[in-house]
């Protein structure tokens, strides 16, 4: 089977809550304390990836993490009976959810050794995500353990890295040598900068790019400053098009020239502040759709969050958009709100990686028959709702050890036991 965009979307774990737990990210923090639904939240991304794989494309999952993480406790002088408060949502935290910040990817035909290349995230800014990634490192060495790839461990984490959601690629055609963009902040007003230039260098050595095709490009530090944490919340690629908001990027005249001359046949849709605010882009989190080509030359598509459509400023300019000549010829929307109250749209849901799907471990990879046995799973193990007290409650915590086994059988997965 040819090269080809595998959405690997995180799956919604049974801990998922909201504790307010990411400064910089308004919608986590305008939710601290309310009650979470985790069932219906993991329910929402199951129906996320079905409406996906009815568009033709292909998905593929990664696992929720062992919560809470008695491990990471441990390193930390303390246990879940003794834990204090100040660390305790963080040891429960469902954030490998958002898949995007599980690591980079340079698919094999930007690489020199033509492997596809994955670089796991050290997401060291902030606690409650600092501790994923040595799950995420068994998941994506078990996944993709064919000779197609070489998954590195996380770059030292003196230098923070949040993986795809500061990274961006474009090319001609999923298939052909692209061009690597990888987003870092320097300033970001009075929120931290979670992706350092350094970390973003050493992942496109790691990778092999030809230095030539590798851009570096600075976040605005107004989009940080407005709640913008990632930059997969004010741009997003997809093959030869870049759609993105007028205020992403410090230099922008700069980037669009080097991104021109690399690449002559890139589309830019730029969305200007005067139609669509920096807060309202934040809000609706327009740029955090998936930006995916239809199969059928049936051209590009947005798989946009909910709130997009009742954002009225961001749902007028789509539907002006999408009437006119544009590359991006439809809209589809999907409902993530749980996610989105801790500030995860549908493109932070996935991870994408261009490659051989036939290279990827099956266990990985969903159809509608499997994610019919995941619901089953879910109804019948995840936690329907979450307060914040109940993080205190050993019912709990033998309920998400339990759900957890369950989801490894179902997937076949007992390895990661
Ligand atoms: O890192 N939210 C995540 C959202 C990540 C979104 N990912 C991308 N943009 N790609 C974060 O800020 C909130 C958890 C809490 O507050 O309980 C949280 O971690």
């Amino acid at each position: 089977m040819p090269i080809a965009e595998i959405n690997f979307d995180g799956i919604i774990g049974p801990s998922h809550n909201y504790s307010g737990l990411s400064l910089g990210n308004i919608a986590s923090a305008t939710n601290k304390g309310l009650v979470s639904h985790p069932r219906a939240a993991a329910l929402q991304g199951l129906e996320k990836m079905r409406h996906n794989i009815r568009l033709g494309l292909a998905q593929g999952l990664l696992l929720p993490h062992r919560r809470p993480d008695r491990a990471w406790l441990t390193k930390l002088g303390t246990t879940i009976e003794h834990v204090p408060a100040s660390l305790r949502p963080a040891a429960f935290s469902a954030s490998a959810m958002w898949a995007a910040n599980a690591a980079s990817i340079s698919p094999a035909p930007d690489t020199r050794d033509g492997r596809c290349h994955l670089t796991v995230a050290n997401l060291r800014t902030m606690a409650h995500r600092s501790h994923e990634w040595p799950e995420t490192l068994a998941q994506l060495r078990l996944a993709f353990a064919a000779d197609a790839f070489t998954v590195h461990p996380p770059v030292p984490a003196t230098f923070g890295d949040e993986g795809a959601a500061n990274h961006m690629r474009l090319s001609a055609s999923h298939g052909a040598p692209g061009v690597e963009v990888f987003v870092y902040g320097h300033r970001g007003g009075t929120y931290p900068v979670r992706q350092h230039e350094e970390a973003s260098r050493a992942v496109a050595r790691l990778h092999g790019l030809d230095p030539e095709r590798a851009l570096f490009v600075c976040q605005s530090e107004a989009a940080i400053a407005a709640g913008a944490f990632h930059n997969d919340v004010v741009a997003v690629a997809n093959e030869h098009v870049l759609f993105c908001h007028e205020q992403a990027f410090e230099d922008r005249p700069a980037f669009y020239a080097d991104l021109k001359r690399l690449l002559p046949e890139a589309e830019i849709v730029e969305v200007p502040a005067s139609a669509v605010t920096l807060e309202d882009a934040i809000r609706s989190y327009l740029f955090n759709a998936q930006l995916v080509t239809l199969p059928d030359g049936a051209g590009m598509a947005l798989i946009l969050p909910e709130e997009a459509r009742d954002t009225p400023s961001v749902w007028r300019w789509l539907e002006t958009m999408v009437a006119g000549n544009g590359p991006i010829r439809r809209l589809h929307v999907v409902d993530v709100r749980q996610s989105m109250a801790n500030g995860g749209g549908p493109a932070c849901l996935r991870l994408r990686i261009v490659a051989d799907p036939a290279t990827v471990d099956a266990r990985f990879l969903v159809d509608e028959a499997k994610l019919d046995r995941l619901a089953e799973v879910i109804e019948a193990h995840w936690p329907e709702a979450i307060a914040p007290n109940d993080l205190l409650e050993p019912a709990l915590w033998a309920q998400l050890d339990g759900a957890r086994a369950a989801l490894l059988q179902a997937l076949d997965l007992a390895e990661l036991a």
